[in-house]
């Protein structure tokens, strides 16, 4: 049961039908260039010593060998652990750490950090490099290869991947995602999508994380669907390309993005027959927006690193903004009081979700997973959410504290404990701020060590940078004498949302 068996039937069926264009380079590749391709470099790690089950840690571009490099790893039995092109040295060491690659492929100029990293940690790897599509040490290696290799065989919950969620605790936890998992959910979402021949799917989202790389590219592979692969979003280049595209998927802000060029005409969608957006709330506003610009609904689905897609709007049924739809066939989806009773019909608590969907667990660390499953079997997403009496779940909050700041998740924990490591503050709290781009941005009030020193913006920014993805670095900071606490001592983030988070907020 790998995954990349029913992937590649597909692929021999579809030939020389297109699986990839990518409008910047010109360059396109067939079905059956993508099979040779991953066969190539499921050979090469073979060759090189990957066990089954050996993870292989990528840091890349997006590109055509990129996403070659992945059906390599699942064709070899190997388990596939993509990482954000934003992360820092510090992140970095840390996944390497805790999942000991065998392999890590990397861009150039990630390579001293690797090399440096590589002399520090117990469980060396190998490692190669890829600079876009055809450079790079991996690609070298992988030309003289044979363009034939026998999938390896796994059982159904052996590791397709391992993707890092960070957490609460600022720790970064290893989620452990199966053939099966990853299978199941891709055909539901074929399915429940209508996915039919001539689909051609415009693809913008970076392919380090479950939306862009298993809920878009699955759908697409497993339908031997053309990819129109763009490196990231931009979204007068996306406009070039829309009429040629039957799908597209996007985190809110690519749609919030694409209304704000009057160039996004009804005309440029025409052809598209289904918007899906995810990862982050989508405004009622902006579906309104949509679909008075273009005549189309935006279908709003819901999901998680942990589990893949949980619910969806319906394809033919009614969508309804604020939305995130019905529990797709086969997901369980309960809302349940503190006290894990089952509430009634729009009564706002904790969601819970159980289903072939579902990961095995985080990686190494059975403690915290058994913390996030209730006794029969039920994963705490830590979304707060409610059904109503027609059935469509919404997700109206969050127990966990998270910020989504244009679909990419940032722990406050994670941000405070490198501020807190200033001298020159004593204590940090992060939250959320209206951002008009990027849905929610992440703000921080700081209390300083000494009250009367002065802290520039720029000097704690210029920090963070060192050791966080830039997207996780604060963009608002505010200087406070205390942070507001409740009774019982906790730090009320309601409280500094309600003052300082707002979109007309001024210093
Ligand atoms: C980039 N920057 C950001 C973000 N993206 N800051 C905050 N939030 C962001 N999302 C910062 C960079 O760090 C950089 O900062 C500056 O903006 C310019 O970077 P650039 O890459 O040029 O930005 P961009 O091209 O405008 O990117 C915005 C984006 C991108 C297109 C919205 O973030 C994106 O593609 N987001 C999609 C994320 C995604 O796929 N999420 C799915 C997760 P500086 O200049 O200071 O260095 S999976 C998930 O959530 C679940 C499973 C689900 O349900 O799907
Ligand atoms: P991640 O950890 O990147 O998998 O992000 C998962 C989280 O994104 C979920 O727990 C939700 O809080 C949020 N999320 C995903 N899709 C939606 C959506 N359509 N509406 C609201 N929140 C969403």
């Amino acid at each position: 049961m790998n995954l990349y068996q029913v992937l590649s039937k597909k692929f021999f069926q579809a030939g020389d039908r297109v699986a990839l264009r990518m409008p910047e380079t010109g360059l396109q590749l067939t079905y059956k260039q993508l099979a040779e391709r991953a066969a190539q470099y499921a050979s090469l790690l073979t060759e090189e010593g990957l066990i089954p089950g050996d993870r292989v840690a990528v840091q890349v571009e997006k590109g055509a060998e990129a996403l070659a490099i992945y059906l390599g790893v699942l064709q070899s039995g190997g388990t596939y652990l993509p990482m954000n092109t934003a992360y820092t040295k510090t992140e970095l060491k840390y996944f390497v750490e805790n999942a000991e690659p065998a392999f890590v492929v990397c861009s150039s100029k990630q390579t001293e950090a690797f090399s440096e990293i590589n002399q520090q940690v117990e469980r060396t790897f190998k490692l190669f490099t890829l600079d876009g599509d055809s450079v790079g040490t991996i690609c070298d290696a992988a030309n003289a290869m044979a363009k034939e290799f026998a999938t390896v065989a796994r059982a159904e919950n052996d590791l397709a991947a391992i993707l890092y969620t960070s957490g609460t605790t600022g720790r970064p936890k290893g989620a452990m995602i199966s053939h099966a998992n990853l299978l199941n959910n891709g055909q539901v979402l074929l399915e429940y999508w209508g996915w039919k021949e001539g689909d051609v799917l415009l693809h913008a989202l970076p392919i380090f994380h479950v939306h862009g790389l298993f809920v878009a590219c699955s759908c697409a592979l497993l339908n031997a669907s053309e990819m129109i692969f763009y490196s990231k979003f931009d979204a007068r280049k996306v406009l070039e390309e829309l009429p040629n595209a039957t799908v597209m998927m996007g985190v809110p802000t690519f749609y919030t993005r694409l209304l704000a060029e009057d160039g996004f005409t009804k005309e440029l969608a025409d052809n598209v027959r289904l918007f899906i957006s995810g990862s982050a709330p989508l405004l009622e506003e902006t579906f309104n927006e949509f679909e008075k610009r273009t005549g189309k609904l935006i279908l709003e689905r819901y999901g998680m690193t942990e589990t893949g897609m949980n619910t969806s709007n319906p394809l033919n049924g009614q969508r309804i903004a604020g939305t995130v739809g019905y529990p797709l066939p086969g997901t369980e989806v309960r809302i349940m009081s503190s006290d894990n009773i089952p509430l009634a019909e729009d009564e706002v608590g904790s969601l819970q979700v159980k289903g072939p969907n579902v990961f095995q667990g985080y990686w190494r660390m059975p403690e915290k997973t058994a913390e996030e499953f209730t006794a029969d079997g039920f994963f705490i997403t830590g979304d707060l959410g409610k059904v109503d009496s027609k059935g469509y779940v919404s997700i109206v909050g969050r127990s966990k504290d998270l910020i989504i700041s244009g679909g990419y998740n940032i722990y406050p924990k994670e941000v405070e404990m490198v501020l807190n490591d200033i001298q020159s503050i004593e204590e940090s709290a992060v939250f959320a701020f209206v951002h008009p781009d990027f849905g929610e941005g992440v703000a921080a009030a700081i209390v300083k060590s000494d009250p009367t020193e002065n802290i520039s913006d720029e000097a704690l920014v210029s920090i963070c940078k060192d050791q966080l993805a830039s997207f996780k670095v604060p963009r608002r900071i505010v200087y406070l004498d205390a942070l507001p606490r409740n009774t019982m001592g906790k730090v009320q983030k309601n409280v500094l949302r309600d003052l300082y988070g707002q979109s007309d907020y001024q210093k």
